[in-house]
């Protein structure tokens, strides 16, 4: 074959080549520090691609947690602000209050919001404030080397429950989201997960939900994502993904648990009675 006949070969094949797929720049180019098959880095990705898909990142002001996402600023090129473990939603309120202008968004796990933070997530929903926040459930502490969280299943062995979650003795999981979405000011409440490509492509979904609610005016808005810790639960990144589509899903339903935002599904009011003509 000729160099020339090389070529135009090569070009046909290019001139065929369809993206499939392109990093948003806002995701930087480096490795994370996240052991091998956690879900952290996933939900990551997925900030990074909704934030882009909206136009964000240049409005964006978010709130780092403690926890293993602590670094969470590495890895996505948008202004942060670090928070004291528990205190993103205090913090998120006074960036709300001082930049009304900006898009608000918090990421915490399960220890931080759920345990630490409980009374900061409390009052920032019940407060209606217009901030997005991103709940990470893996059921457990996992940077601090896998203590139970208020959201621990029931039976769940961790370093601070080695003979499993005992309800008589350390209290029952808690659906925090579900006693959020209570709350008026809760314009968006929802869980999703990062089990599988298709949970992944509904847990999208969520967030970008969650984030237009903000755009659009609407008041605090939550995406708890049940998410995988494979060195905490003592499992293989696969074994773990399998525990998350079975027992962890049982005890935290996936799907949306409110939408206020969502336009009324009652019928339109009949109009008015006319007077009969005479
Ligand atoms: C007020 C306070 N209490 C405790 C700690 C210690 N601490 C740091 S990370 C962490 C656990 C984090 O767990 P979680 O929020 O669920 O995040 P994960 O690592 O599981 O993603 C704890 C207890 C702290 N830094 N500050
Ligand atoms: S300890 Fe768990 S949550 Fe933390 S990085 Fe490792 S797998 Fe992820
Ligand atoms: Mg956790």
């Amino acid at each position: 074959m000729t160099l020339d006949a090389r070529s135009s070969g090569a070009l046909r094949g290019a001139a065929a080549a369809r993206l499939v797929y392109r990093k948003p720049d806002v995701l930087v180019d480096r490795a994370t520090h996240y052991c091998p098959g956690c879900g952290h880095g996933v939900i990551h990705r997925l900030l990074a691609e909704v934030l882009t898909d909206l136009d964000l990142p240049a409005h964006t002001i978010a709130v780092a947690p403690v926890g293993c996402a602590v670094f969470i600023y590495d890895y996505l090129d948008v202004d942060f602000v670090e928070a004291p473990h528990g205190r993103a939603p205090a913090v998120a309120t006074g960036i709300r209050r001082l930049r009304p202008e900006a898009f608000v968004l918090t990421y915490q796990g399960d220890g931080d919001l759920a345990a630490i933070g409980t009374a900061e997530i409390v009052h920032a929903a019940a407060r209606g404030e217009r901030i997005t926040a991103i709940f990470v459930n893996n059921g457990i502490y996992g940077m601090t080397g896998g203590q139970m969280a208020p959201t621990t299943l029931l039976g769940q062995r961790t370093t601070s429950s080695p003979s499993g979650r005992d309800a008589g003795l350390m209290g029952y999981p808690i659906r925090i989201t579900e006693m959020l979405a209570q709350l008026p000011g809760v314009t968006y409440a929802a869980r999703g997960s990062v089990a599988d490509a298709g949970s992944i492509g509904r847990l999208k979904a969520m967030i970008a939900r969650a984030c237009r609610v903000q755009i659009e005016g609407g008041g605090f808005a939550i995406v708890e994502v049940l998410s995988n810790c494979p060195v905490g639960w003592g499992m293989t990144p696969q074994e773990s993904l399998e525990h998350l589509k079975g027992p962890v899903v049982e005890a935290y339903p996936l799907g949306v648990i409110v939408d206020r935002s969502a336009p009324s599904t009652a019928r339109p009011a009949a109009a008015a009675p006319t007077k009969p003509e005479a």
